[in-house]
């Protein structure tokens, strides 16, 4: 009778109940908001579906090209070859569709002013019919290398609010993280799950492929205060700065007696950082000789990320100030960030405070 029941959960949490719930409190609210990140929503779940097809559609699409009639060998070897040659393009193509995606989500919403995506060189301004009051920034499919290896990847996205009705620019998205209204991910990995913060806390959601809903699962986020893990490649090290050296060391060897941080890397931001928010710990992707200003990008990534880490109880920090607080000067800026528990992050803080010192 308690299974039939379970089968019938109509009272579950969906995202749509919750932001049309979130928005209840404000009376004044016209719904653009709900209206918005329902667009953002639909979007995941496209690509949630095609980057869970594309293993599956590459094989498929071979197959059906192969001749059965071919000897063995012949199948095989046109198999592999053409199998090898279409891994790249596999990739590109779904970074694409990716954004198309969304780009087509966000416009047809008729909420958004100005996007600006990783896979665009100039961001897109909404035609003048479909315009609404708000920006977002994106990076469609993040952490594209691991797509062949169907490794954790996903979308990460901010919002920002237009305070003017002129012509729209990129001024209106080259603003300090803090202004964000709102910011998330959405990790397409052994489950899709999205994660969202409206400036009230973190909440995360996972989609039930059979219902094509997403349900609230984890609510209000909290990181632990300080954790044991540690999450940056390593690869680099010989061309880091002093202070990341250093506090890399003493995660391995630490001086105060505590056990040594576990080291924990996918290399797709999204996946690093939700291991990050729910086990605690830190994720650091810093400057070095190479790369003066890092790797990762201000607007949509560090931004949206740094947000969600602080409405969780962490910090995030780009080696000189809090990471919310960078003012943009180009949409595609990087910056070098330190995110995560928030003793972990203070640690960090402190070797960069004493090499300022000296
Ligand atoms: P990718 O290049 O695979 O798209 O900024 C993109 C990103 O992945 C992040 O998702 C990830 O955290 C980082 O780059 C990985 O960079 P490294 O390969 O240099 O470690």
């Amino acid at each position: 009778m308690d299974h039939e029941a379970d089968a019938f959960r109509t009272d579950l949490m969906t995202i749509t109940r919750f932001v049309l719930n979130e928005q209840s409190k404000y009376p004044e609210s016209r719904g653009d908001f709900t209206i918005l990140l329902s667009n953002i929503v639909l979007g995941c779940k496209f690509v949630c579906s095609a980057v869970n097809k594309a293993g599956l559609a590459k094989l498929i699409g071979l197959a059906g090209d192969t001749n059965i009639q071919a000897s063995f060998f012949l199948f095989l070897f046109i198999y592999f070859l053409t199998f090898f040659l279409s891994c790249g393009e596999e990739q590109k193509k779904l970074d694409v569709l990716s954004n198309d995606v969304f780009i087509k989500a966000l416009v047809s919403s008729g909420r958004t002013s100005v996007l600006v995506s990783e896979e665009d060189e100039e961001a897109t301004f909404v035609e003048s019919s479909k315009r609404g009051k708000y920006c977002v920034v994106f990076d469609p499919l993040d952490g594209s290398s691991n797509i062949d290896c169907g490794v954790s990847i996903g979308t990460i996205f901010g919002i920002y609010t237009m305070e003017h009705s002129d012509e729209p620019t990129t001024k209106d998205v080259l603003k300090p993280g803090n202004e964000m209204v709102a910011a998330g991910y959405c990790m397409y990995g052994s489950s899709c799950m999205l994660v969202l913060s409206t400036g009230t806390g973190v909440h995360g959601f996972t989609l039930d492929p059979s219902l094509g809903e997403f349900i609230l699962t984890h609510p209000d986020i909290k990181i632990p205060k300080k954790g044991n893990i540690y999450s940056v490649n390593e690869g680099n090290a010989q061309n880091w700065d002093g202070p990341t050296t250093k506090y890399v060391e003493r995660c391995k060897y630490p001086k105060d007696g505590s056990p040594a941080k576990s080291l924990r890397y996918v290399g797709s931001m999204v996946a690093d950082v939700h291991r990050t928010l729910l086990y605690g710990g830190i994720f650091l992707y810093p400057a070095d000789k190479k790369s003066p200003n890092g790797k990762l990008r201000v607007l949509y990534e560090v931004f949206p990320m740094a947000f969600l880490m602080e409405q969780a109880g962490g910090q995030a920090f780009t080696g000189k100030k809090r990471a919310l607080d960078l003012v943009p000067k180009k949409i595609h800026e990087r910056s070098p960030i330190f995110l995560g528990s928030y003793d972990d992050v203070e640690e960090i803080k402190a070797l960069y405070a004493a090499e300022e010192n000296n």
